[in-house]
């Protein structure tokens, strides 16, 4: 298949799954094209150097101008890796990196690029063959790919909702429309779990099929580092290590996390790790001195390579308010380290009570710190937990068990007429 992956290049769950999907695709034979308005956050050398993939990444830069390199062409060796995926015989695939730009005229006050996207859509679609256009996110990714399908051009759109894609129209009534009309329109709809598919049929009022693909997590790149001078680097033995990892939007109280990692300290040793950029970093930082905490949490930049600081955590804490899967939650867990989250959204569908975490209600605070106690007060218990939440990720969320639904997806849409 000749396939376009449209997506946020941003630090966020949906550019992490559009840009291994990508990988993955390529990697299994397919000529793959990946637009965004900037490489993509988790797109690195790194990450193609773990794949055993080579590439002319460096030589790219940041911002290719104008937009187009080859990112790799996968060798027989490297489709090995998803063999177990494979079907047909092996051929060489390739990913290639296509950036949006935005139109820099006068006239105009907004950056436009919905249309500049839609516009490099059609322009991929003429000139690579394109079969099937993979937009992440309704908006304004979908609107784009459904844009360029009205050119005339013999596309199938197949759309994943991710999440504030659909809750943001209930709060934001401007996008309602468009929203519904890119769910309406695309060729096939998904979702990232069942809570957010049935959320899209409520808040848009669409009837139409949404078939739910979790995300998925590679257990080789995430997993346990037991090795104790590594874990040396962060905290002393005696010392648990909690961890939040967000993008700091109110959506994901990063100062809920604060106040249960306070309560941990009254009552045992610990470090927090608070890592990630966004609108309440500040705030956050503020209350760390306020609850006299500060020297105990570090706060890290958002990082393309956060599984070295999951693979030593002991407790990761998703207070959010809403969360369509969590995928932060699915990589701590293959690393090993329960989670204490919010019973919101798609968590219930990943979280087992009791078992790999703790579901308790948004915002309870005290809830919150007791369960994250049971864990990291009984060291038998944390282990067992950390290798529960392993098994599980390994077991139900490995690419070999998410990635084929996407596969049939694409068949099935490009099959009908
Ligand atoms: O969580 C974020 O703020 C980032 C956001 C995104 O759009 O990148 O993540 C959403 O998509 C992820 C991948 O499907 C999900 O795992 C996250 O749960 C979802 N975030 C929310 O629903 C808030």
């Amino acid at each position: 298949m000749n396939i376009a992956i449209l997506c946020h290049a941003s630090a966020g769950g949906s550019g992490v799954v559009a840009t291994e999907l990508a990988l993955a695709l390529a990697g299994l034979g397919h000529s793959v094209h990946l637009v965004a308005t900037e490489r993509p956050f988790r797109l690195t050398e790194e990450r193609l150097n773990q794949l055993g993939l080579s590439s002319n990444l460096r030589s790219m830069g940041q911002n290719p101008v104008g937009g187009l390199g080859r990112i790799f062409q996968a060798s027989k060796q490297s489709v090995a890796r998803w063999l177990g995926l494979l079907k047909k015989p092996l051929r060489a695939g390739s990913l290639n990196f296509h950036q949006v730009l935005s139109a820099d005229y006068p006239l105009f006050q907004e950056p436009l690029t919905p249309l500049t996207a839609a516009n490099s859509i059609a322009e991929l679609i003429e000139r690579f063959k394109i079969d099937l256009v993979h937009a992440h996110y309704a908006i304004p990714h979908a609107t784009s790919a459904i844009l360029a399908r009205e050119m005339g051009l013999e596309i199938k759109v197949v759309t994943t909702l991710h999440g504030t894609d659909v809750t943001l129209v209930g709060r934001e009534p401007a996008f309602a429309k468009t929203t519904q009309h890119a769910v309406r329109s695309s060729d096939a709809v998904t979702a990232v779990s069942r809570a957010l598919a049935e959320e899209a049929r409520v808040q848009l009022g669409v009837e139409r099929e949404i078939e739910v693909i979790y995300n998925w997590v590679d257990p080789e790149r995430f997993q346990p580092n037991r090795d104790p001078a590594y874990r040396a680097r962060f905290a002393q033995p005696e010392e648990a290590i909690v961890l939040h990892v967000s993008n700091f939007r109110a959506v994901k109280r990063p100062l809920d996390a604060l106040r249960v990692f306070a309560g941990i300290l009254e009552r045992m040793p610990a470090r927090m790790l608070m890592i990630g950029d966004g609108p309440l970093r500040q705030e956050c930082i503020e209350l760390a001195d306020e609850l006299e905490i500060a020297g105990r949490v570090q706060f890290l930049e958002s990082t393309p390579s956060i599984e070295k600081f999951m693979s030593v955590a002991d407790l990761l804490l998703v207070p959010s308010e809403q969360e369509s899967f969590g995928l932060v939650a699915l990589e701590a867990m293959a690393s090993g380290v329960p989670v204490v989250a919010s019973r919101v959204g798609g968590l219930p569908e990943l979280i087992e009570e009791g078992k790999t975490g703790f579901l308790r209600p948004m915002g309870d605070i005290p809830a919150m710190l007791e369960a994250s106690l049971e864990i990291l007060t009984n060291r038998a218990r944390r282990r067992a937990m950390g290798e529960a939440a392993r098994a599980r990720a390994i077991e139900h969320f490995r690419p070999e068990v998410v990635l084929p639904r996407y596969l049939e997806v694409y068949e099935r849409t490009l099959e009908r007429n």
